[in-house]
């Protein structure tokens, strides 16, 4: 009887490292898991009958059916880790489709503003001005004073000035214009000047279909000596056949600025309209000997443009207030 046990354990213990051999997923891997050691598995089962047996055969039989229990434990855990090594077992085979084309990840696009302001910055690099980057938190000196434009000169008005700080002996504000940059290079820069600087410029306007409250400016500073209005004059004209081609008709006005002397405004045609891109002129000698330049000796000119106002014509955008909504309807299109 006690030999007979023994044989069927030994033929269970061969019948389930066969069938372990046998098992090539995590599905029958768990299946053979139930079948031997769950807990109505096959050895479950048997240790159960163990109290059934003659007494003097129950310590044997139960102490050898949990050797077997252990090693089928041992060998069940050796199988599953040599399945997830090889990686044979965890998914079944079909899960995973490799065939399959991948999903494109969503590109972003660079802003119309920034691409139009890369595009103006490379016409004027490619004439030798180099790009500088100022403040967009500025000081009152640097908008308006140095400018030639003191506290009470009508032509703040034409600004409304957003204040951070009008307290503090050094006013500070969201900067109206790029032009301040034009300081601070001349400031720190003796002549040959010859800057471009892009950026975004703030002012309390009532909005319409040409202007917004925040909008960005390209300002343009040539000093040096001999430098005259038909150079101003030169440089532009090449700008606007490089940015709206030959065709396109362009104006020069007279216009006021405290800080050129002359000064003017360019406007482009647009459907048999004028729309002025930019306020230019010739450098006023206070704003020169301000920064400490002899006037005698040089001269220079200066230009502060709008990238909106210029993709607006260009892409023939009908309402500028379009490039601030955020909306990608409108921007997904550049
Ligand atoms: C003039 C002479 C210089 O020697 C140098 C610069 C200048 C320009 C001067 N700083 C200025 O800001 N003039 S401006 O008020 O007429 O603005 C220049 C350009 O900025 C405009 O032609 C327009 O293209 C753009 N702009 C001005 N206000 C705007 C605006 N764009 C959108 N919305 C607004 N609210």
């Amino acid at each position: 009887m006690a030999e007979s046990a023994a044989a069927s354990t030994q033929e269970l213990e061969r019948a389930a490292l066969d069938s372990l051999a046998a098992a090539k997923s995590e599905t029958e891997l768990e299946d053979w898991r139930i079948a031997y050691l769950g807990r109505r598995g096959e050895l479950s089962v048997r240790l159960r009958s163990v109290g059934s047996l003659p007494a003097e055969q129950r310590r044997e039989a139960g102490a050898s059916l949990n050797r077997l229990k252990s090693r089928l434990t041992t060998a069940f855990d050796e199988a599953v880790q040599t399945a997830s090594q090889s990686g044979r077992e965890t998914a079944p085979l079909d899960a995973i489709d490799i065939t399959l084309p991948g999903r494109r990840s969503k590109l972003g696009g660079l802003h119309p503003s920034e691409m139009m302001m890369r595009e103006i910055l490379e016409v004027f690099n490619d004439m030798g001005f180099q790009t500088v980057e100022g403040p967009i938190v500025e000081l009152e000196k640097y908008n308006f004073d140095m400018l030639n434009v003191p506290p009470d000169h009508p032509a703040r008005d034409l600004q409304d000035t957003l204040w951070i700080d009008r307290k503090s002996r050094d006013k500070v504000l969201l900067r109206t214009q790029t032009s301040p940059m034009q300081i601070r290079t001349m400031e720190k820069q003796k002549p040959p000047v010859r800057i471009v600087s892009p950026g975004l410029c703030f002012r309390h306007e009532a909005t319409d279909a040409t202007h917004e409250w925040q909008f960005h400016q390209v300002e343009g500073l040539a000093v040096d000596e001999g430098v005259t209005m038909s150079d101003l004059k030169g440089t532009l004209y090449e700008f606007t056949r490089r940015i709206f081609g030959t065709q396109r008709k362009i104006r020069f006005r007279c216009d006021y600025f405290p800080f050129v002397e002359p000064g003017v405004d360019v406007s482009v045609d647009w459907n048999g309209r004028w729309v002025e891109i930019m306020g230019a002129g010739m450098v006023h000698p206070k704003v020169l000997e301000g920064v400490g330049y002899d006037s005698s000796k040089y001269t220079g000119f200066a230009f502060g443009m709008g990238p909106e106002r210029i993709a607006m014509l260009r892409y023939n955008i009908e309402d500028i207030r379009h490039f601030f909504s955020n909306d990608l309807r409108f921007l997904s299109q550049f």
